[in-house]
């Protein structure tokens, strides 16, 4: 009877239909709601033999993992049970209409206060891979901080084939003292703040150091296995060289867009970036075990943390060589040298978009409004009659435009949503610099940054082209910059002066990669493009920590459209006060 019913024409034509339509057609699937909840607490740590007092959230370090698919909506509960006032960013979300959840301090809501709690309610659109949460006030982002793991739509693949295994793995800074002391003391003194005592890989320092074999991030793995590790540089001020020995790794997503995979034994990591690889496993047991070390790619002047973290890839024991106890020979990466901007210049133009039908990369190709600004370091003067420590006794600031930002009391989105604007911020951020000079040759002798408050208003759909252009002012560096509510296409990038009669003929404007951080060439520039259709006020700023203290950031209102889905929601109820 049964098989008689399976051999029906009638039903393999269903099945059949099914299965086309499953396979060909497959339905849009609706994101669920994942709920989290945060909540902020002091939890003692040792590392390096020193314990201290860190602010974690759920007395973990690093904090919990968000797992969602594209198409959740998440509701994040973060309850403050320190004494610092907290706000969480969710680094890289898009934040379609949902700017209230963006979580800079000062620039989209208020801080939450000792005692109080703010559900972040988002929704993820078009966007899968790794991306992080972490704090956005001062320096608390230095033990704040976790994974966002965006798994594809239910029943769609990933471009490549499935991994057998998806790892995170978080590269942080580790300091022996309280880093908000550290900054504390930096600004007021105007010099450089203290270097941190090591690197972490998912908040271990690993064999390197003195007192930390045992903290070490041990990654186990099977021959020839395929493993997908999702890379995060959570670190405050460093981009980093990273590396695995004896293994190659191809680059499949980066910012959670995927790209043209290719092969590279290292790869460079800004802070703010994410990086997916797929790391194959030799097919047979070695008789060896590998380190994976991450160290500093520096072009600035100043002092810095030149140690190397290390974790270890270990394969399993093979099954018959039960007993053997034989210490196995541990092979090290060459990683390149910390200079080494060939090296980063040749990695980031292999990035490509995939660029494919199912995942297009949608390059603003007519531009409305074009931006130059430079970005870079610069000096005031000392606030007392004591001598500063920054350079000649002046104090270190940083600048866009040569304009230092000054953070607001009040948050800016809440200003600008009620039209209360007045002495809080002004929309007349310089398009140019004021004062023009060979931004990358001799620095002028006046180093002295202006400050301010000020923000640039596009409408809404504007097609926005910037050039970011380092300068050679304290030193040419490389700045990781970070533009919040939006990817962007990076369409070039080169070094010197970036030439408007010449370098736009060299635009990528096919399967340039689109991304959230991009590396400003340390005496160069880089031409990125962006479609402005998010409502709302999105900061921009330098992902080296030290630079945004210095007054490196900005902000960019963007408008409501004229369509009812093309404007920002009122703020949620729960929204922190100043
Ligand atoms: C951390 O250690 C200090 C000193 O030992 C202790 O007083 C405190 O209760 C500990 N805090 C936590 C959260 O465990
Ligand atoms: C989350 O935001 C959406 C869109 O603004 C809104 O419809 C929904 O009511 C919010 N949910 C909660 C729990 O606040
Ligand atoms: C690892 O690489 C080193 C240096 O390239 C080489 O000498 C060694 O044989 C390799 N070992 C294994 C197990 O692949
Ligand atoms: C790191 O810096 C210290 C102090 O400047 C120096 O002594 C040491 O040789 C450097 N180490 C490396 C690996 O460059
Ligand atoms: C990089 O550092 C090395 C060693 O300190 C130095 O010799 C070299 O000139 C530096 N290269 C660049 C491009 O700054
Ligand atoms: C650039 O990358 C290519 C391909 O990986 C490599 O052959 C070449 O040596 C690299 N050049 C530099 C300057 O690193
Ligand atoms: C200037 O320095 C003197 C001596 O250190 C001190 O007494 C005075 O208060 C300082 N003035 C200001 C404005 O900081
Ligand atoms: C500091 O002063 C010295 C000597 O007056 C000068 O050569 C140098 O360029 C100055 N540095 C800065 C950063 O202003
Ligand atoms: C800018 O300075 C650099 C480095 O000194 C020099 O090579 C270049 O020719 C200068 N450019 C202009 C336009 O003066
Ligand atoms: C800058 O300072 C140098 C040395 O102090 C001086 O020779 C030069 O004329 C100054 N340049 C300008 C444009 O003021
Ligand atoms: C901004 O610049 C003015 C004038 O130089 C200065 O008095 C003020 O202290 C600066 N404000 C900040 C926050 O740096
Ligand atoms: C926390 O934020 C509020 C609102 O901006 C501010 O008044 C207060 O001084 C801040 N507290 C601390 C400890 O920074
Ligand atoms: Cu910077």
């Amino acid at each position: 009877m049964g098989a008689s019913v399976l051999q029906s024409p009638a039903f393999l034509v269903v099945v059949l239909t099914a299965f086309i339509t499953l396979s060909i057609l497959p339905q849009p699937v609706l994101g669920i709601t994942r709920h989290y909840k945060f909540d902020i607490k002091l939890q003692n740590v040792t590392r390096l033999c020193h314990t201290k007092s860190i602010v974690s959230v759920n007395g973990q370090f690093p904090g919990p993992r968000i797992v969602a698919r594209e198409g959740d909506q998440l509701l994040i509960k973060v309850v403050n049970h320190v004494q610092n006032n907290i706000s969480i960013h969710w680094h890289g979300i898009r934040q379609l209409r949902s700017g209230w959840a963006d979580g800079p301090a000062y620039i989209t809501q208020c801080p939450i206060q000792t005692g109080q709690s703010y559900v972040y309610n988002f929704t993820i659109v078009g966007q899968r891979g790794t991306l992080w949460w972490h704090a956005h006030i001062s320096w608390l982002r230095s033990t704040l901080y976790g994974p966002i793991i965006i798994l594809p739509k239910r029943g769609v693949p990933y471009p490549f084939a499935k991994p057998y295994k998806e790892v995170p793995v978080i590269f942080g800074e580790w300091f022996n003292a309280d880093p908000e002391a550290v900054i504390t003391q930096a600004l007021q003194t105007g010099g450089g703040p203290n270097v941190s005592d090591a690197y972490t890989i998912n908040g271990l320092p690993g064999p390197l150091y003195n007192c930390s074999a045992e903290d070490t991030f041990k990654l186990k793995v099977k021959p020839g296995k395929t493993y997908l590790l999702r890379l995060i540089n959570a670190a405050l001020n460093d981009e980093l060289f990273f590396s695995i020995a004896n293994h190659t790794l191809q680059i499949v997503d980066v910012d959670a867009i995927y790209v043209k995979p290719f092969e590279t034994e290292t790869l460079l990591i800004t802070p703010g970036q994410t990086t997916n690889v797929l790391l194959k496993t030799k097919s047979q047991y070695p008789s060896a075990t590998f380190l994976m070390t991450a160290r500093p790619y520096v072009t600035g002047q100043g002092t810095f943390d030149n140690s190397t973290v290390a974790g270890i890839l270990e394969y399993e024991k093979p099954p018959n060589n039960v007993g053997s106890i034989k210490k196995l020979p541990l092979f090290k990466p060459t990683l390149p040298p910390l200079n080494d901007t060939s090296f980063a210049a040749n990695f980031t133009q292999k990035l490509r978009s995939l660029a494919s039908a199912q995942f297009p990369a949608n390059v603003p190709q007519k531009i409305d409004k074009r931006f130059f600004f430079t970005v870079g370091l610069g000096t005031s003067s000392c606030h007392s009659n004591q001598t500063c420590q920054g350079p000649n006794g002046t104090m270190f600031q940083a600048s866009i435009n040569n304009v230092s930002f000054v953070m607001p009391t009040k948050a800016l989105l809440q200003s600008h949503f009620s039209g209360q604007s007045n002495g809080v911020y002004n929309p007349n951020f310089p398009i140019y610099p004021l004062i023009q000079f060979n931004y990358t040759g001799t620095p002028p002798n006046n180093t002295m940054v202006s400050n301010g408050t000020k923000l640039v208003v596009l409408p809404y759909n504007t097609s926005v082209e910037l050039i970011l252009q380092d300068t050679s002012i304290l030193g040419a560096e490389s700045h990781p910059l970070h533009l919040h509510g939006f990817n962007f296409f990076v369409v070039g990038q080169g070094f010197g002066n970036f030439d408007p009669n010449k370098d736009p003929a060299n635009f990528n404007l096919v399967d340039p990669i689109e991304r959230n951080t991009v590396g400003v060439p340390a005496g160069g520039w880089v031409a990125i493009r962006f479609l402005a259709d998010n409502p709302g006020v999105w900061f921009m700023h330098c992902h080296l920590e030290v630079h945004t203290s210095w007054g490196l950031k900005m902000a960019w209102i963007v408008l409501d459209g004229k369509l009812p889905n093309q404007k920002l929601p009122p703020p949620p109820a729960d929204l922190p006060k100043c």
